[in-house]
C-alpha cells in the first residue's frame, strides 16, 4: 500500500476559550489558521456563552486545569512539530498556572500572546488576579504580544493612551518587560482615520495602517489578528511580515452583521 501522507502543512496550537457564537476565541483561531494554510489544533481554556438577555455579558465556565494540560499533551502527542502557539483568553489564575506549566514542559517556539485581560461581566477582583498572573507568568514567555489599547495601557503602566506617540511609548515599555515583539493595537480608535497599530521589536518601530472598515466595534477582530500573526509565524514569516499580513486579513474579514450590537468577522473573505 502506498503511504497516504502528503506534505505536512505548518501546525499551530491555539490555547484559547470557546466563544460559542463563532465570532471570537478558539473558533476564530481555527478558521484563521485554516484560511492561511496552517493546520490548527486547540486546547480549550474556558467556555464562553454570551447572554443575549443581558447585553451579551459573558457567561464563563473554566476548564479544569488538568484537562487543559491533557489537551495540550494530546496536541503535542499527535503533532510533534508545533510551529507556533497562540494564547488567547485564559480567564483565571489556576488556568494561567496550568498554561505556565505546559509552556515549561514543551518549550514551544513562536508564542503569540493575545493578552485578553478583562472579559465583559467579569468581577473586578478576578480580573485583577488574572492581569497580575498573566503579566508575571505568561507575558515573559511570549515571542510576540498583541495588546489592544486598554491592554497596552495596563501592561505599560499608563493611565490611558489617546495619541499615536503614547501608543509607541506603550509598545516600547511592554518590549522592555522582556517581550521581543510587540504589536500594540489601536485600530480605528485614535482618530487617525485609519486602522492603526504600532509594531516594535527593540530596533524597528513601525506604524502600520490600513483603511478603516465601518465605524462600529468589530467582535473577534483581535482574535483574528493574533491568530493570523501566529499562522504567519508558523509559516516562517518574520514578526513584522506576520503583523502586516495579519492586518490585511483583519481588514478583509470585517463585515458580517449579526443579531448583536456589533459587526463581526468572517475569515472567508481574505484571498491573500
Ligand atoms: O475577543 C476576545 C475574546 C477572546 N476569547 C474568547 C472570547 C472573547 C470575547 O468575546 O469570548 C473566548
Amino acid at each position: 500500500m502506498s503511504d497516504p501522507v502528503k506534505t505536512t502543512p505548518p501546525i499551530a496550537l491555539a490555547i484559547a476559550g470557546s466563544e460559542a457564537s463563532g465570532g471570537a476565541g478558539a473558533q476564530t483561531d481555527l478558521k484563521t489558521f485554516q484560511q492561511l494554510g496552517v493546520y490548527g489544533c486547540v486546547a480549550l481554556t474556558c467556555i464562553v456563552s454570551m447572554d443575549p438577555k443581558k447585553d451579551f455579558d459573558h457567561r464563563v465556565v473554566g476548564i479544569e486545569p488538568q484537562v487543559i494540560l491533557d489537551q495540550i499533551e494530546a496536541c503535542v502527542g499527535v503533532n510533534p512539530r508545533i510551529d507556533a502557539v497562540k494564547i488567547g483568553m485564559l480567564g483565571s489564575a489556576p488556568t494561567i498556572d496550568a498554561v505556565d506549566e505546559a509552556l515549561t514542559t514543551y518549550s514551544f517556539k513562536n508564542i503569540v500572546l493575545d493578552p485578553v485581560l478583562i472579559c465583559k461581566g467579569q468581577e473586578f477582583a478576578e480580573a485583577k488576579a488574572v492581569d497580575d498572573a498573566l503579566r508575571a507568568k505568561i507575558l515573559p514567555r511570549a515571542t510576540m504580544t498583541t495588546p489592544n489599547l486598554f491592554e497596552s495601557a495596563t501592561l505599560a503602566g499608563m493611565d490611558e493612551i489617546t495619541t499615536v506617540e503614547q501608543l509607541k511609548d506603550a509598545a516600547k515599555r511592554i518590549h522592555d518587560q522582556g517581550v521581543p515583539n510587540v504589536l500594540a493595537k489601536a485600530g480605528p480608535t485614535l482618530g487617525t482615520g485609519t486602522a492603526l497599530d504600532v509594531f516594535y521589536d527593540g530596533t524597528t518601530l513601525e506604524v502600520l495602517e490600513t483603511e478603516t472598515v465601518g465605524d462600529v466595534r468589530v467582535h473577534g477582530a483581535g482574535c483574528t489578528l493574533a491568530a493570523a500573526v501566529t499562522a504567519e509565524l508558523a509559516k516562517g514569516a518574520t514578526p513584522l511580515e506576520a503583523a502586516v499580513t495579519a492586518k490585511n486579513v483583519v481588514n478583509a474579514s470585517i463585515g458580517m452583521r449579526g443579531n448583536i450590537p456589533f459587526t463581526y468577522v468572517w475569515q472567508g473573505w481574505y484571498e491573500g
